[in-house]
């Protein structure tokens, strides 16, 4: 598992947080923009390692921060039980950290279909989410890379978390195509590799429309056949054909064989390469105690992979075009 250990770095990011507008949803702009500026004062070793990241990606497809800054369980609110957060919310350390870190990165990114357009969202366990949902608890959350499906799919999901299950039993797993790779014979790796297959689209972007079917097409393996990037959804993606089917199949196999489980704890900030790798939850249960699971998550896109082409702004909020 990669981790970089910022234990030693909390009280300089503790003051990095303490800089930044307090009330970030007041003027999400003007806080992304302060954000920018404390991401260029980060600790040398942190910056280091977030920018060989960001240039490189590694193995394990994810970059794991741990020992970051956080509020003692007393001074926190309670989780929350609705979308988005009001206005007024505080910051929070996490979302500091979010904040900092995901400039350093590239830009936050919202989805107008997606939690209203805004660009931090609360993840937190929910007793009616749809079971393709982050809501969701006692299930287990599919594999999926983060809107596949979408053209201005981002370069990274980063999760932060502010408070772990009660049990600690829900694992974010993590798949990377850097190590799936080596498992799939050549000829699965022909079938897959820029070979468009259809692919359905999550509630939010169905537009009212209750099963508009496969409204995406998403290429499995794309890039340098030698080193590919994944769009993969256990759920989504719907090869139609045998030979789709089987190579699919695969993949999929060789993806659980190389699963990463990833325990988020207060004070974790997971970055997952989005466009090698895919992600799922495992299940937990929530008590409904207010002290439920809460993390927090922000969309980055970064020049590669063409998903910025110019004159975007931190906190952009784009709209959906299915990759076809
Ligand atoms: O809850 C988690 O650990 C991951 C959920 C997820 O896939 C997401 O928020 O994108
Ligand atoms: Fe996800």
């Amino acid at each position: 598992m990669t981790v970089v250990d910022c234990t030693a770095f909390a009280g300089e990011l503790r003051a990095l947080a303490a800089r930044l507008p307090q009330t970030p949803r007041a003027d999400l702009d003007a806080f992304l923009e302060s954000a920018q500026t404390a991401a260029t004062a980060l600790p040398g070793a942190l910056a280091t390692a977030l920018d060989t990241f960001n240039a490189e990606g590694n193995q394990d497809g994810y970059l794991m921060l741990r020992g970051l800054p956080v509020e003692d369980e007393a001074a926190l609110p309670p989780t929350p039980t609705s979308t988005p957060a009001p206005t007024d919310r505080p910051l929070l350390t996490m979302e500091a950290m979010l904040g900092v870190v995901g400039r350093r990165l590239g830009l936050h990114t919202g989805y107008k279909e997606l939690r209203a357009g805004t660009v931090y969202h609360d993840v937190y366990p929910s007793p009616d989410a749809h079971y393709l949902s982050s809501e969701t608890s006692e299930t287990l959350l599919e594999f999926h890379t983060e809107m596949a499906y979408h053209v201005l799919q981002p370069n990274y999901v980063m999760l932060a978390c502010t408070r772990a299950d009660h049990e600690r039993t829900a694992a974010t797993l993590v798949a990377s195509v850097r190590k799936a790779l080596p498992l799939l014979s050549a000829e699965v790796r022909e079938r897959l590799f820029g070979r468009k297959m259809p692919c359905c689209v999550d509630v939010s972007f169905r537009g009212g429309v209750p099963d508009p079917g496969a409204i995406a097409q998403v290429t499995p393996l794309y890039g340098d056949p030698g080193d590919p990037f994944i769009g993969y959804d256990r759920e989504l993606l719907t090869p139609d054909v045998p030979e789709d089917v089987a190579a699919v199949a695969a993949l999929s196999k060789a993806l659980d064989e190389v699963t990463e489980a990833v325990y988020l704890t207060p004070g974790d900030v997971l970055i997952v390469d989005n466009f090698r790798t895919t992600h799922a939850r495992t299940p937990f249960s929530p008590r409904w105690d207010g002290r439920d699971r809460w993390l927090h998550r922000v969309y980055i896109r970064t020049p590669r992979n063409g998903q910025l082409s110019g004159g975007e702004r931190a906190g952009d909020v784009v709209a959906f075009t299915p990759r076809g």
